[in-house]
């Protein structure tokens, strides 16, 4: 399965910390937002990213990125010119993808807990898997209701009566048909094609799975200068306690065996003798 990192948006809500940079670029407590979602794709197994974001912070993002050859993993770059929604990602993947599942997740999720549904969701080949979540204020996402059988009921985008508290996260599993429903979809009243939407279509079709991530997982957006702060100040809580890092991408390839232990060692002396590049060092030690 091939993966796409959506990393764009006008991030309007933080202005005027994104006034330059897209906020995917900002800090989430000791590195770049967009290292977390990356991680989870990476946990994943899936080594094959591509990365959409917007023509001025493209650039800057593939500086901090790269090819993915450091870490054993392949990134591509393409550009969204104009942030016309989540949907259009699978439209601007098509050629990536080609023919093949996929899997999308937004640049501002952090997830954090145990990976195995997410691994599992990994190998989907026919229809689509999404990730819902209890929230407190379920009427600012996507909604979604489920039976027992875990096939969504109904699905609706900011309904200001949300029919049950699970929110749709930013981590998607598509299969081949993905680009072709996306291409389908007429821009809804704000002018975006909406992710809403493509799932709405595959749950028509009795094809709309939905995993339930528990409460023991933490599902962090970090849209606002509220919610960007909280989501640093958790990951400091647990890097602290634990000493050990969150969405350290360069551990994870080590961990997964993308990369050798040289490999490793000549990623840590990038960051000479700071945290980061002990911290590395001591993956190595272990
Ligand atoms: P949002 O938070 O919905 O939008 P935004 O990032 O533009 O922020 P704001 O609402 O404050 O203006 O976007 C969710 C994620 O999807 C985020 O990582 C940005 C990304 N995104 C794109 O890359 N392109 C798009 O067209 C849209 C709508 C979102």
């Amino acid at each position: 399965m091939k993966a796409i990192l959506l990393a764009g948006g006008s991030g309007t809500r933080l202005a005027p910390m994104t006034a330059v940079v897209t906020k995917q670029l900002l800090p989430i407590y000791d590195k770049p937002m967009i290292y977390y979602p990356l991680s989870t794709l990476l946990l994943a197994g899936l080594r094959e990213i591509l990365i959409i974001s917007t023509p001025h912070d493209l650039p800057m993002i593939e500086k901090l990125l790269g090819s993915g050859a450091d870490l054993g993993v392949s990134f591509s770059y393409a550009a969204q010119p104009k942030p016309e929604g989540i949907a259009q990602s699978l439209i601007i993947a098509e050629k990536f993808l080609n023919g093949q599942p996929c899997c999308l997740i937004l640049g501002d999720n952090i997830f954090y807990g145990p990976h195995n549904g997410i691994e599992q969701a990994a190998s989907l080949t026919k229809g689509s898997f999404v990730f819902a979540y209890r929230v407190k204020d379920p009427e600012r996402y996507g909604v979604v209701t489920l039976d027992a059988a875990g096939n969504a009921t109904s699905i609706e985008e900011k309904p200001a009566q949300p029919k049950s508290p699970y929110a749709v996260t930013g981590l998607y599993f598509y299969d081949s048909e993905a680009p072709a429903i996306a291409r389908s979809l007429k821009p809804s009243p704000r002018g975006e094609l909406e992710i809403t939407d493509v799932n709405r279509a595959y749950m028509q079709r009795g094809e709309l799975k939905v995993g339930i991530l528990g409460r023991g997982t933490a599902w962090l957006d970090t849209g606002t200068p509220d919610a960007l702060l909280d989501a640093a100040q958790f990951v400091q809580t647990i890097e602290r306690r634990q000493g050990m890092k969150i969405a350290c991408i360069e551990e994870i390839a080590f961990r997964k065996g993308f990369i050798t232990a040289a490999q490793l060692e000549k990623l840590a002396e990038r960051y000479g003798k700071n945290d980061y590049g002990a911290y590395l060092r001591s993956v190595l030690e272990e």
